[in-house]
């Protein structure tokens, strides 16, 4: 039997996995590429977005020219080719029970713990009261549908629906991110209904091993906030803008994505071919991690006294669309994407970016030091580089160059009497 079409999307993401249980549990054949990754965002490719406008993952590519988004649609398309599965009961209104389900393992659950998860991992601004408030939310719900579960196998009647796929890959996601065995302890009936449904031998292979956290991930902030104005001289070290640590979890992508990302592949760089430079990248970002940027024994001068004039060069990187930005913080988390989207060629590379500015009224702009001279091969490797200009700064030979290099490194750039706010380190 010829495939139905493609399911994009990577393995070990949940809502990927809901779309393809329900296909596999139909026994519908769905081509899949094992070795997809979210990580590099290579996936995102003009000609996706042009079948895919949304832009996200899973997306099924059907062998018929149907193009479709939205895992709990596609899901609910593979259920609807195999209407003999009972994956969607012909009783309309068990069917409505059923669906009433899969809306709550959605709104209640999937959404609900996404937001928690961005908030510890700084995609979205962390707020103690209003982070304890979902996760309570969560949990409350979580002990609503454990006493439900208290004598069920399956959700709805005696046998596996669609509602308990789209409840376990909901349920599996909170309790491989954000709900850590101390709160499993309170909902025992979902736990293990949530393992009977990811083992059913049906679809067991698509969940593959689940493994719960023990500890919910501490939140992570941002060691750069917004600087505070000290005299130049007196700088206390704490104004430095250090990098933001990488929380453990899952922090580039979404909380429910890469519960075990393969390793991007290693390809080899033309940039790999230059002749071997005296300037070393990486002790060049940790100078800059450990130490002031500006005054003596800073950063900066540890970088003039070793930086390779021929082998490296340094940009200024403008958004293109400034007019489009509104709130900071946002802005803020679209550098942190970009430079995320940059994984691939992280190494040949040194960014400090920020937003000057306030709401609704803000730039973002920033600089590299990019391996070679050119910073194409470099910055192409994020989708959406064409969103920015990158100019070649004359450090050496242009006072103004230097003060933007130095500027934006240090986190107290000015433009137009826009002022920094916020920023983000590619390193
Ligand atoms: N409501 C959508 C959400 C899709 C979604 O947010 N996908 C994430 C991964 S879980 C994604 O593709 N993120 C990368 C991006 O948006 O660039 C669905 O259920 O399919």
């Amino acid at each position: 039997m010829a495939p139905i079409g493609k399911l994009h999307g990577f393995s070990g993401n949940s809502r990927f996995r809901r779309a393809l249980a329900v296909a596999t549990y139909a026994g519908l054949e769905v081509e899949t590429d094992p070795n997809f990754t979210m990580k590099d965002g290579a996936w995102k490719t003009k000609e996706f977005l042009k079948k895919f406008p949304l832009g996200y993952l899973p997306a099924f590519e059907g062998a018929d020219g149907l193009n479709l988004q939205e895992s709990g649609a596609i899901a609910d398309y593979f259920a609807s080719l195999a209407p003999n599965s009972d994956l969607v009961p012909a009783d309309k209104e068990v069917a409505a029970e059923v669906r009433e389900w899969q809306y709550f393992a959605d709104q209640e659950i999937f959404i609900k713990t996404g937001v928690a998860m961005r908030m510890l991992n700084n995609r979205l601004p962390y707020n103690k009261p209003v982070f304890e408030g979902v996760l309570g939310e969560v949990m409350g719900r979580l002990e609503t549908l454990d006493k439900i579960l208290l004598k069920k196998t399956f959700i709805v009647g005696e046998r596996l629906t669609i509602a308990d796929i789209f409840l376990a890959t909901a349920l599996t996601n909170a309790f491989t991110s954000l709900i850590d065995a101390s709160l499993r302890a309170k909902v025992p009936n979902t736990v293990r209904y949530a393992n009977t449904v990811v083992r059913h031998p049906k679809i067991a292979k698509v969940f593959g091993k689940v493994e719960y956290i023990e500890k919910m991930p501490a939140f992570q902030a941002p060691t750069k906030a917004k600087k505070e104005k000290a005299p130049k001289e007196e700088k206390p070290k704490a104004d430095k803008p250090k990098a933001e640590k990488k929380p453990k979890a899952k922090e580039e992508e979404d909380a429910d994505i890469d519960l075990a990302p393969p390793e991007p592949k290693k390809e080899r760089n033309p940039l790999d071919d230059l002749p071997k430079s005296s300037f070393n990248l990486e002790d060049w970002k940790r100078q800059y991690s450990n130490l002031d940027t500006r005054g003596a024994g800073g950063s900066l001068e540890w970088f003039y006294k070793n930086f390779d004039w021929e082998g490296f060069s340094i940009w200024r990187m403008d958004f293109k669309y400034n007019d489009e930005l509104t709130m900071t913080f946002m802005s803020n988390n679209q550098i942190g994407g970009f430079f995320t989207r940059l994984e691939a060629t992280r190494k040949y590379v040194f960014g400090s970016a920020g937003v000057l500015g306030e709401n609704n009224n803000s730039i973002i702009t920033g600089a590299l030091v990019c391996r070679g001279q050119d910073a194409m091969p470099i910055v192409e490797a994020a989708p959406d580089y064409e969103s920015y200009s990158f100019t070649k700064l004359d450090v050496r030979g242009k006072p103004e160059d230097k003060e933007f290099f130095e500027g934006a490194l240090a986190w107290d750039l000015k433009i137009d009497g826009k002022e920094f706010v916020d920023g983000k380190l590619l390193k």
